[in-house]
């Protein structure tokens, strides 16, 4: 028995997707070519897909369960389960009008043209706003629609924004914040289930880990107590008495988002020596 994952045949999604399940041990075997991959060292098997079959692929059970962004899931509407944000391929559904345009709410787009590859969601925008607009459904270059006259307004995607930029668009309202997500189909059997929750579990140790860094410093033990108090730990910090007298060596884990702060703090209460080391797996 296998279960059977789809992720993204290329594109932006492709790379992260395979990083994810290398560093979860899973060694996919045979080129990326094919539509299908082995694995030896774990019951999966891969199959390669264009982004958008994802959610059908998945609810219909041809694939178990698949890496697909937000923004495509929800654009499909499919009957399917999110299991667990993945924290890449982030984006946004933006709103975009010409940078001369003077846009002042979403009011503003009453009785205009609106080009995007989203319908669903923009029409669901268009809906809850209570405004007039009408949807160019296109498939790529929407950014493009304003400057030859196919639309006053784009929904599309944005990540740093230079699209809209070099096409003279400003971003005005967001519809979606976007990432990868894990997706399940809603009827796995109880075998799929058992290695989809081991799958699981590595992916969340990964993903710790990525959040997390070992800490090691030399702390004075005059203050070992305020240093003490400015470390979470897992459970609480390691304590090793160094060679020289007076000294203590402290390890402890600290998460990426306090992690300046907290080292500001450990240097003002005479930490030194502090080194900052990567995990690569974390289970806790
Ligand atoms: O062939 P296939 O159908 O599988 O791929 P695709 O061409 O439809 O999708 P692809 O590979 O472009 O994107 C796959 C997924 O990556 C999307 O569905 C999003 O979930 C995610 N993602 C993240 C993005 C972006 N960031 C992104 N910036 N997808 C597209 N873009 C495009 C956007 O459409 C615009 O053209 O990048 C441009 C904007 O980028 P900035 O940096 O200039 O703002
Ligand atoms: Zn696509």
């Amino acid at each position: 028995m296998k279960l059977k994952i789809a992720i993204q045949k290329s594109g932006r999604l492709n790379e992260d997707s395979v990083k994810l399940l290398k560093d979860c041990g899973i060694d996919i075997k045979n080129g990326l070519n094919k539509l299908k991959a082995e694995c030896e060292n774990f019951p999966i098997e891969v199959f390669f897909l264009r982004d958008d079959d994802i959610p059908q692929y998945v609810e219909d059970r041809v694939a178990d369960i698949g890496i697909v962004g937000e923004n495509v899931l929800y654009e499909k509407g499919k009957q399917v389960d999110i299991v667990e944000k993945l924290g890449f391929g982030k984006c946004r559904l933006s709103i975009a009008v010409a940078r001369s345009e003077n846009y002042t709410g979403a009011a503003s787009l009453d009785g205009k043209r609106i080009a995007t590859s989203y319908p669903a969601l923009v029409q669901k925008f268009i809906d809850a706003n209570n405004i007039n607009a009408e949807i160019h459904e296109i498939s790529g270059s929407v950014e493009i629609a304003p400057g030859i006259g196919l639309a006053e307004a784009i929904a599309d995607l944005v990540s740093s924004g230079s699209t809209l930029f070099m096409n003279g668009l400003k971003e005005v309202e967001t519809i979606l914040d976007s990432q990868a997500v894990l997706v399940r189909n809603q009827q796995l059997g109880a075998e799929q289930q058992d290695i989809l929750d081991r799958l699981l579990f590595r992916i969340r140790s990964v993903k710790k880990a990525k959040n997390n860094k070992y800490v090691l410093l030399n702390a004075p033990n005059s203050n070992l107590e305020e240093i003490i108090s400015l470390l979470p730990g897992m459970k609480s910090p390691t304590v090793l008495p160094l060679a020289e007298p007076g000294w203590s060596s402290v390890h402890s884990v600290l998460s990426e988002n306090e992690f300046w702060d907290i080292i500001e703090k450990l240097k003002n209460a005479g930490a030194q020596g502090i080194l900052v080391v990567p995990i690569e797996k974390m289970i806790i």
